[in-house]
This record gives structure tokens, sequence and C-alpha cells, in this order.
């Protein structure tokens, strides 16, 4: 596995001192935001990370290496570059084979990061089963991974644009807890409440800690989800955000838009639909998300 793998020297020295490390995904910034946002985002989550006392790990392919960590440069080339592959679970023997350039989602950073042994990953939203899924089948592998991969995934919920009902029934067919923090409803990313109830509603992070230690110690392989509410103030207002959802999907549609495509032509024609607001409440939750999982990493690490 070494073979493949590229580690930072701040993240290497985390891991070797057993320091929380926070594991960052690359398809936001390649995929789900325009420049130059998307790399000032990526920075100033580092940042916060930082300042709470846990190292961040953004996570990428470059070339057919497996990042973990990425220096100044190497985030202003996520953000940049055109042509870096929106990487899944599928996508990552085809892209190490052809020392391409991979932007990875929330299960492939789930994948690259549980290779290096970090526990905690920081997300926006997770992907889940779209709009009329049943008959489509177009339900993220992020769901997929969730049943194998070791992680604790803090997110702001799953938009809207999905069945947020229908995602929830396929977690719990795997056996993956999905965990209100400080709230009972689970939340619907640029809203607080998607109207479906988490399965358990945690409060602090030492017990989100001693969950996770004991789903692992007891070998309940998988991951679980972390729904951390968009702040307050941040929040948009639903009704004017979920019609602006309900359009961005026929859009879609009607356009013959599908597989990977679908999550970044609705976030960015969600963008333009509310003249930017979706995008400003994309990064104060995310901001939100590292906050809270720079603590849950600190948490987990003081019991390990
Ligand atoms: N949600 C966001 N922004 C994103 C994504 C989700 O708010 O950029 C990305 C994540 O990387 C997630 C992926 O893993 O979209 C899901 O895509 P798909 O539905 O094609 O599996
Ligand atoms: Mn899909």
């Amino acid at each position: 596995m070494k073979n493949y793998i590229d580690i930072s020297p701040e993240v290497k020295q985390a891991l070797e001192t057993k320091k929380p490390v926070v594991a960052l995904e690359s398809t936001i910034i390649s995929h789900g935001m325009p420049y130059p946002k998307n790399l000032e985002t990526a920075r100033e989550v580092e940042d916060i990370i930082r300042k709470r006392g846990a190292v961040p790990a953004t996570i990428g392919i470059m070339k057919g290496r497996l990042k973990i960590g990425l220096t100044e440069e190497e985030l202003k080339y996520f953000a940049t570059e055109k042509g870096i592959l929106k990487t899944s679970r599928r996508d990552i023997p085809y892209i190490t084979a052809n020392k391409l350039d991979g932007a990875t989602t929330v299960a492939s950073t789930m994948i690259l990061a549980g290779m290096a042994g970090i526990k905690v990953f920081v997300t926006g939203g997770i992907g889940g089963v779209h709009r009329g899924g049943q008959n489509t089948l177009d339900i993220s592998a992020d769901l997929m991974e969730f049943s194998k991969t070791d992680m604790a995934v803090i997110c702001a919920g799953a938009k809207s644009i999905l069945d947020i009902g229908l995602t929830l029934e396929y977690l719990e067919t795997q056996g993956v807890p999905v965990v209100g923090f400080g709230t009972q409803a689970f939340p619907a990313f640029y809203t607080r409440d998607s109207g479906f109830s988490a399965d358990y509603k945690v409060d602090d992070v030492q017990t989100m800690a001693q969950i996770m230690k004991d789903k692992w110690e007891m070998n309940l392989k998988g991951g679980i989800v972390i729904g951390n509410p968009i702040p307050k103030e941040a929040e948009l207002n639903p009704e004017s955000i979920n019609d602006a959802i309900e359009k961005a999907v026929n859009l879609a549609e009607e356009k013959g838009i599908h597989g990977k495509e679908v999550t970044p032509f609705l976030l960015s024609h969600l963008k333009e639909a509310t003249k930017g607001e979706s995008l400003r409440a994309n990064i104060e939750l995310v901001y939100n998300n590292a906050r809270v999982g720079a603590d849950i990493a600190i948490a987990y690490q003081n019991l390990e």
C-alpha cells in the first residue's frame, strides 16, 4: 500500500506522534465550488482545524499518487486545474494506473484517509439517493462506503437535491449510525431541519468520541454520519431554496444530465439561481463542520 501513498510531512508527523488529524475532501474544491472561493475556503478550513489544535489532511490524487495532506501549491492546483476527474471508489485504480489527477469525493476520501489511519473527516454534505432513485438507481457510492470504511464523517446532512428519506432508509439498511450533533433533526445542508429525524441526538464531543471508539473496538465496521446543522445566521430560507432546488432538479432532467455530473450541475445552477447565496451558505456550513470535526478528533485522540 505504501507504494501508492504520499503523506505530507505535517500529517506524517501528526500521525506518528498521535496528534488528532482531520481529513478533508478535494471534490468540493475541484467540482463543488468556483474559483477563487474554492481555494479561499480550502485554506480557511485548514486554518480553522489548526487553530483548534488538530492537523488538517486534504486528500486527492495527483499524477496517480494518493496524496494525504496537500501543500499550498497543490491546493491551488486542485482549485484551478481543468481536467481533474471526480473520483469515487470505482475510479481510483483507473486513475492510479494512468497517473491521472483525481479529486476525491466523500467515498474515496474515506478510503484514502482510512489507508493513512485517519478516523475523522470533515465535509460539506454527503451524497445520497437522488430523487427518483428508486427507478434510476442513482444512489451515491458515498452511502455504500459508510458500510465499509471506519470513519466519522462530519457533514451538514444531505442536500434536498436528494431524496433525504430514501437516503436515511439506505443508511439504516447498511447499518450506519446517523447522529444529529446538538439536534434530533437530520439537517438538510442549506437548512437546519430536513423534516426527517436523525437516529440519535448527541450533544457533546466526548460522547461522540466514545461512540466511535465503541463501534470500532467491537469491530462493528463502517462509518458514522454526524449531521451538524448549518449555523442559524447562515441558514437559507427553506421555501425559497427548496423551490430553487426543485427547478434545478427538473432542469437537470430535461437536459439529460446523469451520473457523476448531476451533483456538480445542481450546485453550480443553484449558485446562479440564488445569486451566490447558496455558495455563501455552503462555505459557512463547512467552516462550522471544521470546528466540530476538529473538536471530535481531539476528543477521540484523548480516548485512544
Ligand atoms: N455535497 C456538496 N458539495 C460537494 C459534494 C457533495 O455540498 O461537492 C460532492 C462530494 O464530494 C460527494 C459527491 O461525495 O459530491 C457526491 O457525488 P455523487 O452524488 O455523484 O456520488
Ligand atoms: Mn450518482
